[in-house]
């Protein structure tokens, strides 16, 4: 299979079934001298991992990251860096009953058609087993844009389903409050109903979807190359990638469609922009706003609730998913969306370093932190 690579100078490869004995990705391009070990993914693999709530998938994997390249004493080579991650809980007899039907809304039915093989288990290589690669590389994007430039970047979950988080009118995200329950949810006050609903769609078998935004704060302007490499274009393409998303919006997205053209262009003063509709990015390039995607996460197909569909010899089967699924895949998706967000990033910064390192700054700079 091709096109399991993305990034131009700052490159990641994954690999690996989610039933398979491991997973794992190679990055190359990295620049020598950032700082990697082993713990260092701990966090984010953690808080995209199953089994960390009763709202998510119950498979239990450690998520132990090996290091097999690209690190010599603790310290990046500019070497390509393998890192791997035993499957160590893969329950493949849940597996079974799907080996020669197509579940309704899932990947087994393209994957077949365009393969004419596949590994059904746990869903092969179209299983969300494998973000956690994008998460261990997102690692080291985040912390090299961390420590050269001062982003950072991360995400919420905006939308469960009907239920929407209750923000200030300014729109600022309590962080806190965002690191403090098992959704990435910046309201306080309905955590409780959002553990009420999965609780009640998890009895009726049935799953929803969800809406996450990502900010990357700091990113300053002159990043993204037009015109077929444009920072909102290659951010839609690296989002729209993780399985289960169905639409990707950057700044005020599809609002556009009712705005004036006197709205939504983010007027400008010496003291800053007036307002961030273009989600931090003009042209393709950035603007040294606030950068905002948001992504829709469609429901996942593996639910207890029958469905019709066929099987291999195109006979009308009724398909039922049994095993450990994700009531909704959005609620592990805010570190995903933050990895793909923060791997664009590096590498565009790489790109633009090599062609426009030597133009300098351009004045005037106008402050731009607007949400
Ligand atoms: C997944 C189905 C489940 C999830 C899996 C994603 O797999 P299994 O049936 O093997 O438990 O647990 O998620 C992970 C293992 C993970 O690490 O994210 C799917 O169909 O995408």
């Amino acid at each position: 299979m091709s096109s399991n690579s993305f990034g131009k100078l700052f490159t990641v490869t994954t690999f690996g079934e989610s039933h398979g004995p491991a997973i794992g990705c190679v990055i190359d391009g990295c620049p020598p001298g950032v700082a990697i070990a082993p713990d260092d993914f701990r966090r984010d693999l953690e808080r995209r991992a199953t089994g960390k709530s009763r709202y998510t998938s119950q498979r239990h994997e450690t998520d132990d990251v090996e290091i097999l390249s690209g690190v010599y004493e603790g310290i990046t080579t500019g070497t390509p860096i393998a890192l791997l991650i035993r499957n160590t809980d893969a329950r493949s007899k849940d597996y079974a009953e799907l080996a020669d039907v197509f579940r309704p809304g899932h990947a087994d039915y393209t994957y077949w058609q365009k393969y004419g093989i596949r590994d059904h288990r746990g869903g092969g290589r179209a299983s969300a087993r494998e973000t956690t690669m994008r998460v261990a590389a997102g690692v080291i994007a985040k912390k090299w844009l961390r420590e050269k430039f001062h982003i950072v970047v991360r995400g919420w979950l905006a939308q469960l389903g009907p239920l929407t988080p209750r923000l200030t009118e300014s729109g600022v995200i309590d962080w806190d409050q965002v690191n403090a329950n098992a959704f990435f949810w910046p309201d306080a006050a309905t955590v409780a109903e959002l553990q009420k609903y999965i609780d009640v769609l998890r009895k009726s078998g049935d799953s929803i979807g969800a809406r996450v935004n990502v900010v990357a704060e700091n990113v300053p302007p002159g990043w993204g190359e037009p015109i077929y490499g444009k920072l909102d274009g290659e951010l839609a393409a690296a989002l729209m990638s993780i399985n289960a998303v169905k639409g990707v919006e950057i700044g005020a997205g599809c609002a556009a469609v009712t705005q004036r053209g006197s709205e939504h262009r983010d007027e400008m003063t010496a003291a800053g922009f007036l307002s961030n509709h273009a989600g931090g990015i003009l042209g393709g390039i950035s603007t040294g706003q606030h950068i905002l995607a948001s992504i829709a996460l469609k429901p996942a197909s593996s639910i207890l609730v029958p469905g019709r569909s066929v099987n291999l010899a195109g006979e009308a089967v009724e398909v039922r998913t049994k095993g450990r699924h994700d009531p909704c895949v959005g609620i592990r998706a805010t570190p995903i969306a933050e990895a793909m967000v923060a791997l664009v990033l590096m590498d565009q910064a790489l790109r633009h370093r090599a062609q426009c390192g030597d133009v300098g700054a351009i004045m005037p700079r106008i402050p731009g932190t607007m949400r």
